[in-house]
């Protein structure tokens, strides 16, 4: 596989770029790679400047749940264009998505608009505080909720993944007021709330955690989650940056009945533009700036570009029967996955919720942080470089998710599943 131009180029970003990336999950680090740099996408296709041409799995990070380019997206971002960029003042379309989001997902009955999932995840933990007059935040070992010092203790993603889960740099008082729980464990977390359940602000779930791997809630914890903090008065925060309008139109509250106090958002509702939001309870939210004391702001918060593609995202996820066939997509490609597993006797755990999936190379059932770490992550980059020579684009971690996207075709899946055998056969023992 060509990829002269894309080592070049890695080298010159690295001259001015720490990593030489803007983000260190692209640096392809823990699958002992080169990042391919891309040149551009269409559909659920991507075409790296070394002209390999791949299936993307990553769509960047989430946002792309149409695939790259969508017609009507394109469309919307370059109608704003004719009028402008940002204003730094008002304007309708903000609105215009607030409203929809607010009409989607069962919680919200107000929202604000920031530039990115960080953003969202921090503002609500502030507004969280000052509305319980609590400090504590409980968050899960593994979870990722952007990278505010609060939450880079025992972080998923890219911390994880790059091996330092708990990031120096974060003041100890700030450590001591974040207490990590294990996800999918409610007793721990029961006797959390039993000595501190006073201080605790709020608990800050990935209701299906993206960022050590996919991990499925198991029966009745999310449930439990919202009796417990009901219970000490605690707020109970969603982070739906990777399921909001992934896993259903109303994201994964709306899928699993339960409904937190506040939900982050991010990713999709940007349509692979920068908008992130928080929102809730008009009780907790008229807290916020300017109404309330809470403060909170963003020079290009809910920008008019940004804020199109998202709208016009959102318009075709709430078409008839999207989810009902990404669901099937999902599936076949699940389906096929855990066949070419097996047919190359491989000890796997996969996991799959709705177009969100992960193969973790362990034998162990993969239920929490500590159950992930079991994942050979070896294996996992040496599958991953035979899957990128076919033309396969994974998430270039064990601790990440795979994404299904409304542009990926049977046949692509097929080829995918194909390639798949091929790589688990070809895998060093
Ligand atoms: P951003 O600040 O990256 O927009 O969102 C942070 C965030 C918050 N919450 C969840 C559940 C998230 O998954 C994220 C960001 N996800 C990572 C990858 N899993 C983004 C990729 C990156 O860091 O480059």
């Amino acid at each position: 596989m060509k990829n002269s131009v894309s080592v070049k180029m890695f080298e010159e970003a690295g001259k001015y770029i720490p990593g030489g990336v803007n983000s260190p999950v692209r640096a392809f680090k823990s699958v002992g790679l080169n990042p391919v740099f891309i040149k551009s996408g269409q559909g659920a296709l991507i075409k790296d400047v070394d002209g390999n041409e791949y299936i993307d799995y990553v769509g960047s990070w989430g946002p792309l749940l149409l695939g790259h380019l969508h017609p009507e997206v394109v469309e919307a971002v370059k109608e704003c264009l004719e009028v402008g960029t940002s204003f730094g003042a008002p304007t309708e379309r903000e609105t215009i998505l607030a409203q929809m989001i607010v009409e989607a997902v069962p919680s919200v009955e107000m929202v604000r608009l920031v530039s990115s999932g960080t953003e969202a995840a921090m503002s609500a933990a502030r507004l969280a505080r000052a509305y319980t007059g609590r400090n504590k935040i409980v968050k899960f070992e593994g979870c990722y909720h952007g990278h505010a010092d609060m939450f880079l203790i025992k972080a998923g993603s890219g911390a994880l993944t790059h091996g330092v889960p708990t990031s120096p740099g974060v003041p100890e008082v700030t450590a001591g007021n974040t207490i990590n729980a294990g996800f999918n464990d409610l007793a721990g977390l029961e006797r959390i709330f039993s000595t501190a359940g006073e201080e605790i602000a709020a608990v800050f779930v990935e209701p299906v955690p993206g960022n050590m791997g996919v991990v499925p809630p198991k029966p009745g914890f999310l449930q439990g989650l919202r009796e417990l903090t009901s219970r000490y008065g605690s707020l109970l925060i969603f982070d739906e940056v990777i399921t909001g309008f992934r896993l259903s139109y109303g994201g994964a509250q709306s899928l699993f009945g339960v409904r937190p106090d506040l939900t982050c958002m991010g990713k999709i509702i940007g349509g692979g533009l920068p908008v992130g939001a928080y929102g809730g309870k008009k009780e907790i939210m008229s807290l916020i700036s300017p109404d309330g004391p809470v403060y909170q702001a963003g020079t290009l918060s809910g920008n008019p570009l940004a804020v199109s593609a998202g709208i016009a995202t959102l318009k075709v996820l709430g078409r008839k029967d999207f989810y009902v066939e990404l669901e099937r997509k999902s599936a076949r490609l699940a389906r096929g996955l855990a066949g070419a597993a097996g047919e190359a006797g491989r000890e796997m755990f996969f996991t799959r919720v709705g177009s969100m999936m992960c193969g973790f190379f362990t034998g162990t059932e993969v239920v929490d942080y500590e159950t992930a770490c079991t994942a050979n992550t070896g294996k996992y980059a040496s599958f991953f470089r035979r899957m990128l020579e076919q033309g396969i684009y994974l998430a270039p971690s064990q601790f990440e998710a795979a994404f299904v996207a409304q542009a990926h075709t049977d046949e692509m899946i097929d080829r995918t599943v194909e390639a798949a055998v091929k790589s688990f056969k070809a895998l060093e023992e």
